[in-house]
C-alpha cells in the first residue's frame, strides 16, 4: 500500500445532466426536448422509462446541494436544459427557466461549490429538431445565440463552461445507431451532426471571448474508449488507430487544434463529410481553455474488412461493469497521456468517470465495493498521468446521483449516491463516503 497524493488545489467534483436528473420537463413554461419525445415514444427506452420525474432534482436541488456539501465536493458539473430557457429553441425567452438555474447557481456558491456548466447534454429543443436539428447548418447560430445568452445571464457567477457533452455520442448513437434521440440511422446525418457541432462550438467560443467574462474559461467534453490492437499486426494497429480517430478526442480536437479532420477519417470516411466542409475549417480552429475527457472503458480491436472503418471489437476476458463495459484502467492513462501528446491542451479535466453496478440497499446502506475499486484504479491512473506531464486540473465522478440512464432508463445505477425512485430518498453509498475521504485528504491509500 502506498499513499496517492494529488496536487494541491486539485478540483474534486461530481457530474450530472439536466434530462437525467431534473424531472418536471415541461413545467414553468419549458419547451419539449428531443429526449422527452424519444423516451415517450414506445420501444425506445428500457421499460418505457422517461425523464418525467427522474430524481426530481428540479424540486429537490437544495437537498442535493446539501448532500454535495456533506460529501465535501469542491465542484459540481451540471447541464442547462436549453428548452427551459428557449422553449422553441430560439426567440421567446422563458424567464422561469432562467430562474431555476439562478436558484441552483446561487445555492452552489453559498455552499462554496464551484459550478461547471455544460451548455448542451443532449436535450435539444424539439422545435429545432423539426427544423433538422444538428443536421441543419443554421443550428450553429441557434446554439450560439442560446449559449451567449447564458454567458450574459450567468457569467457573473459561473466561470467554467463546457460547450458540448460527448458530441460523438450525440452524432453516432443518436443519428446512426438510432439508440439515442433523435433516433436516426443515417451515417451522412451523423457526420453532418459532427461538423455542425464543431461549427456551433467554435462560434460559441468566439462569442464567449467577446463577452469578456472575468476569469472565464471554456472547453468541450469528449467521450473516449481506449482502442487497443488485438495483435501486433499492421492491420490491427491501423484498425485500432482508426477507431481511436473516429470515436475519441481526435475527431473533434484535430479540427479545433490543427484545423482539419484526422488523417484516417479523411482517408476512409470523406464521402460522409458534408459538402464543402473545408470552407469551415478555419473558423473551427478556435482556441479553447481546457479539454474535458470522459472515460469509462476499453475495447480490443481486430481488423475486419466487412465492418465500418475496418475494425471490430473482440473479447479479452476483462471484468465488466453492469453496462457490459470492460474495466480497463490502463486505458484511462493512455487516453490522458495521448491527448496531452497529440494536442497539448493548456488544461485537462476529467469531466466524467465512473461505473454502473447492481447496487442493493441493506439496512439503509449501500456497500458498493466494486465501485470503490473502480474509482481507486482509475484515480491511480489519473495521478500517474499528472506525474507524467498531463495538465490534469480536476476530476468529476459520474455521477452524483443514480439517474435516468438514457435508453437504459432507471435500470443502470452510476451514482455515488443511491436514489430510491419510489420515495426519492437519497442514500450516500459506501463509494460516496470513500470519495468524500479522498477529497478531504486530497489523497487515498492503494
Ligand atoms: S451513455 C453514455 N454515458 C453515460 C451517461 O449517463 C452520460 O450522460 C454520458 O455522458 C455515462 O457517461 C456518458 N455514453 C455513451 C456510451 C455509448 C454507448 C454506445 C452504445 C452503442 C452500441
Ligand atoms: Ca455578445
Amino acid at each position: 500500500m502506498s499513499e496517492k497524493v494529488f496536487p494541491k488545489d486539485f478540483m474534486w467534483g461530481a457530474a450530472t445532466a439536466s434530462y437525467q436528473i431534473e424531472g418536471s420537463p415541461l413545467v414553468d413554461g419549458a419547451g419539449s426536448s428531443i429526449w422527452h419525445r424519444f423516451s415517450h415514444t414506445p420501444g425506445n427506452t428500457y421499460n418505457g422509462d422517461t425523464g418525467d420525474v427522474a430524481d426530481d432534482h428540479y424540486n429537490k436541488y437544495k437537498e442535493d446541494i446539501a448532500l454535495m456539501k456533506e460529501l465535501g465536493l469542491k465542484a459540481y458539473r451540471f447541464s442547462i436544459s436549453w428548452p427551459r430557457i428557449f422553449p422553441y429553441g430560439k426567440g421567446k425567452i422563458n424567464e422561469k427557466g432562467v430562474d431555476f438555474y439562478n436558484r441552483l447557481v446561487d445555492e452552489l456558491l453559498k455552499a462554496n461549490i464551484t459550478p461547471f456548466v455544460t451548455l448542451y447534454h443532449w436535450d435539444l429543443p424539439a422545435a429545432l429538431q423539426d427544423l433538422g436539428g444538428w443536421t441543419n447548418r443554421d443550428i450553429a447560430y441557434w446554439y450560439t445565440d442560446y449559449a451567449d445568452y447564458m454567458f450574459q445571464r450567468f457569467g457573473d457567477r459561473v466561470k467554467n463552461w463546457i460547450t458540448l457533452n460527448e458530441p460523438w455520442v450525440m452524432a453516432f448513437v443518436g443519428h446512426f445507431m438510432g439508440e439515442h434521440a433523435p433516433g436516426m440511422k443515417d451515417l451522412y446525418a451523423s457526420f453532418s451532426a459532427v461538423h455542425n457541432q464543431l461549427r456551433a462550438h467554435s462560434k460559441t467560443v468566439k462569442a464567449f471571448r467577446e463577452e469578456n467574462i472575468k476569469e472565464g474559461k471554456i472547453g468541450i467534453t469528449l467521450s473516449n474508449t481506449s482502442h487497443d490492437p488485438a495483435a501486433d499486426s499492421q492491420e490491427d494497429i491501423d484498425a485500432a488507430r482508426l477507431a481511436h480517430e473516429w470515436s475519441n478526442y481526435p475527431l473533434f480536437l484535430n479540427p479545433i487544434y490543427k484545423g482539419d479532420y484526422p488523417k484516417g477519417i479523411k482517408e476512409h470516411a470523406s464521402e460522409f463529410l458534408p459538402h464543402n466542409y473545408e470552407n469551415d475549417l478555419e473558423e473551427i480552429k478556435e482556441k479553447i481553455d481546457f479539454v474535458g475527457i470522459n472515460y469509462y472503458s476499453g475495447d480490443l480491436v481486430k481488423a475486419d474488412t466487412k465492418s465500418f472503418l475496418g475494425g471490430k471489437n473482440v473479447e479479452r476476458g476483462l471484468p465488466k461493469t453492469e453496462m457490459g463495459w470492460e474495466i480497463y484502467p490502463e486505458g484511462f492513462y493512455k487516453i490522458l497521456k495521448g491527448v496531452q501528446e497529440e494536442y497539448n491542451p493548456k488544461e485537462v479535466y476529467v469531466t466524467e468517470n465512473g461505473a454502473a453496478f447492481d447496487d442493493k440497499v441493506v439496512n439503509q446502506e449501500v456497500h458498493d465495493e466494486k465501485r470503490i475499486e473502480y474509482l481507486k484504479q482509475h484515480l491511480e491512473q489519473a495521478l500517474k498521468a499528472i506525474q507524467n506531464g498531463v495538465t490534469l486540473k480536476g476530476y468529476f465522478a459520474w455521477s452524483l446521483l443514480d439517474n435516468f440512464e438514457w435508453a437504459w432508463g432507471y435500470s443502470k445505477r452510476f451514482g455515488i449516491v443511491y436514489v430510491d425512485y419510489k420515495t426519492q430518498k437519497r442514500i450516500i453509498k459506501d463509494s460516496g463516503k470513500w470519495y468524500s475521504q479522498v477529497i478531504k485528504n486530497n489523497s487515498f491509500e492503494f
